[in-house]
């Protein structure tokens, strides 16, 4: 059910401004209410959603299975919601998210269709001014920014992107109304996580679709399937212990649900014979690449499974030149987010799909009628721009926001972003960050790296407030620690390789600085050490009145 509400008249008296609703800004909210925390939420679109708001394109769906990617906090919610499918669609995530806010009753404190476009510290009422692209102007001492990580959405630079006269569209702004594409000439620029899952749809109704890849992918099967009463029920009989082993896991998941993020394997792949290899990919396909523990840490193993990868391509794509354009070649297996599909390779066997390889033939211009590259026009009704996001500082850094001394953050982080924790910046006191760059954020299971940084910055307030704190900020030593730390963990595995260009490394935004923007270390491990700074009396921060006074 969706309950459509007035828009909230605005209070002279918050004490919290939350930015964002979607799975972050609505248990933000919850905890805070709970407080009895004078709360409001500023949320550009239209209803809650967040990530399952705007992406909208077919085919969309989450990679964990949901049974996981999905609230812990309240058990009511956990008995009650059941889950159709392993890996649930676009429109159940957005229902669930709808289901809950309507259950907490969350949506009277949401102030929808309103973007914040600045947010200034100021020193002497030690809080933060807010406006908004609705002539808002809202104050609070604290501000917690759960604008998303995968929120800020990236358009070519292309030549002639305003000309075309048909259907232009972005997977991650498609309309609630959908897009017409029955019968229709589609083009669909990108490979990333997006066009894979969208592809396939859209072949099925396309008259045509073009496919133009600068990338080849390594996507794995989803293996998505309807979930039966007995998978709920044995998920439900363990469910407590379950979400406890995906707080102290690496990637927030529990073992045995399936999903993108695999538990860690222990065989290795060069301790197999050549036979033993044919015989792996014989039994499990394109899975095979993953199922070895040196493939992410040994460039020769990682070699080898790319073979065996490249293999398993023109296995299943009939077409030799098409199935060689698909192989991924340049970058190391697992640089990049995991991609999984259903029937990505196979839909290149249908007659009315094509492949376009911009590494030999690139765009050169978008014109009315379609896509002209290197060597012909492609005559287009729609194209699809599935070209990816401003990844971890793109939200942010699209508000300007001003801490001390008028300080720009979008300054202070020209060279790569630089806070503690993931959660809070020197300079910019009492401003949060829900799964910020520098935490463990997109290496995981989202919800399991939400959770904790809502339920960290909640009781963090909650002390704040009890010890009559007023501001709380990092040390810059701090700060400089730990920047340092999450390159070091990074630094020499596939994920800073340099042959791997990803989003990650922020090298998809021309002028983005290449720094590997997650914490490496594993959710367990991080919510160890921020559970051990809070429990410290918050080392590494610098709290209230007097201390920030003499600064
Ligand atoms: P978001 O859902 O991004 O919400 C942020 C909200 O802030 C948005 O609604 C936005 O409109 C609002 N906002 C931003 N800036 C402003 C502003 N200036 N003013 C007002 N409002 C603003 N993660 C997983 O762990 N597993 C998955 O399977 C998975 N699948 C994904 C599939 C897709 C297609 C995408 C794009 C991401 C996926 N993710 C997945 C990552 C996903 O983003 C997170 O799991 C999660 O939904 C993020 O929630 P959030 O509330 O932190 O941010
Ligand atoms: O974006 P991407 P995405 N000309 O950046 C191409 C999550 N997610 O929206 O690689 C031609 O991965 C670009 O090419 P290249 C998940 O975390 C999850 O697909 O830069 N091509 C690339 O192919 C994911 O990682 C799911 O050479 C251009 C593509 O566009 C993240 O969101 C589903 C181009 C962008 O791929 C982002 O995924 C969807 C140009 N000028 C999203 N510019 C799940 O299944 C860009 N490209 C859970």
């Amino acid at each position: 059910m969706t309950t459509t509400v007035e828009r909230p008249a605005l209070s002279a008296d918050y004490d919290v401004l939350i930015v964002g609703a979607g799975f972050a800004g609505m248990y933000q909210l919850y905890r805070l209410r709970n407080l009895g925390v004078r709360t409001a939420v500023i949320e550009a679109g239209s209803d809650v959603g967040g990530t399952w708001y705007w992406n909208r394109y077919p085919g969309a769906r989450c990679d964990v299975a949901s049974l996981e990617y999905s609230y812990s906090w309240s058990k009511d919610v956990q008995n009650d919601w059941v889950w159709s499918e392993l890996m649930a669609s676009q429109p159940e995530i957005e229902r669930y998210l709808q289901y809950v806010v309507d259950r907490f009753d969350l949506r009277r404190d949401v102030l929808f269709n309103t973007r914040v476009k600045s947010a200034h510290y100021d020193e002497t009422a030690k809080g933060w001014t807010l406006t908004t692209d609705r002539g808002d102007t809202l104050r609070a001492p604290f501000t917690i920014m759960a604008t998303g990580c995968l929120s800020a959405p990236m358009l070519p630079n292309i030549p002639g992107i305003d000309s075309f006269q048909g259907t232009s569209v972005q997977t991650s702004l498609w309309p609630k109304e959908g897009v017409e594409l029955t019968g229709k000439r589609v083009g669909i620029i990108g490979t990333g996580s997006s066009a894979v899952q969208a592809i396939p749809e859209i072949a099925k109704v396309a008259g045509s679709l073009t496919v133009f890849q600068r990338t080849p992918t390594y996507t794995w099967p989803a293996n998505n399937r309807p979930l039966t009463d007995e998978d709920q029920r044995k998920v439900r009989e363990t469910y407590d212990q379950l979400r406890e082993t995906e707080r102290n896991s690496l990637a927030g998941i529990a073992l045995g649900l399936g999903g993108a993020l695999y538990a860690a394997p222990t065989t290795k792949i060069m301790d197999l014979s050549e036979e033993e290899r044919r015989a792996a990919l014989d039994q499990h396909g394109f899975a095979v690449t993953r199922m070895f523990a040196d493939v992410p840490t040994n460039m020769e193993a990682n070699s080898v499974a790319r073979e065996l990868y490249g293999e398993m391509v023109r296995r299943v794509v009939k077409d030799p030149e098409t199935a060689a354009s698909l192989m991924p070649t340049e970058h190391p297996i697992g640089c990049k987010r995991a991609v999984i599909d259903t029937n990505y390779f196979g839909t290149f066997n249908q007659p009315h799909v094509s492949l376009v390889d911009l590494r030999k033939d690139p765009i050169a211009e978008i014109t009315p009628g379609g896509i002209r590259t290197a060597s012909r026009e492609h005559d287009l009704d729609v194209i699809i721009y599935a070209t990816g996001f401003d990844a971890m500082t793109g939200a942010l850094n699209r508000i300007d926001i001003r801490g001390r001394g008028g300080e720009r953050l979008i300054e202070k982080w020209a060279d790569g972003p630089r806070n503690y924790l993931g959660l809070m910046v020197e300079g910019f006191p009492n401003l949060f960050t829900i799964t910020g760059p520098g935490s463990p954020s997109v290496l995981s299971n989202m919800m399991v790296s939400i959770e904790q940084h809502v339920d960290w910055i909640t009781d963090c307030l909650e002390h704040l407030r009890s010890h009559g704190i007023e501001t709380m900020e990092p040390e810059l030593e701090a700060e400089d620690r730990w920047v340092d730390h999450v390159n070091n963990v990074a630094s020499g595995t596939m994920y800073v390789a340099p042959s791997c260009h990803s989003w990650y490394l922020g090298e998809n935004v021309p002028g983005k600085v290449r720094q590997f923007m997650p914490y490496i270390g594993g959710v367990g491990r991080y919510r160890q050490k921020c559970d051990e700074i809070a429990a410290n009396g918050y080392s590494g921060f610098v709290l209230g009145k007097a201390a920030l006074a003499a600064v």
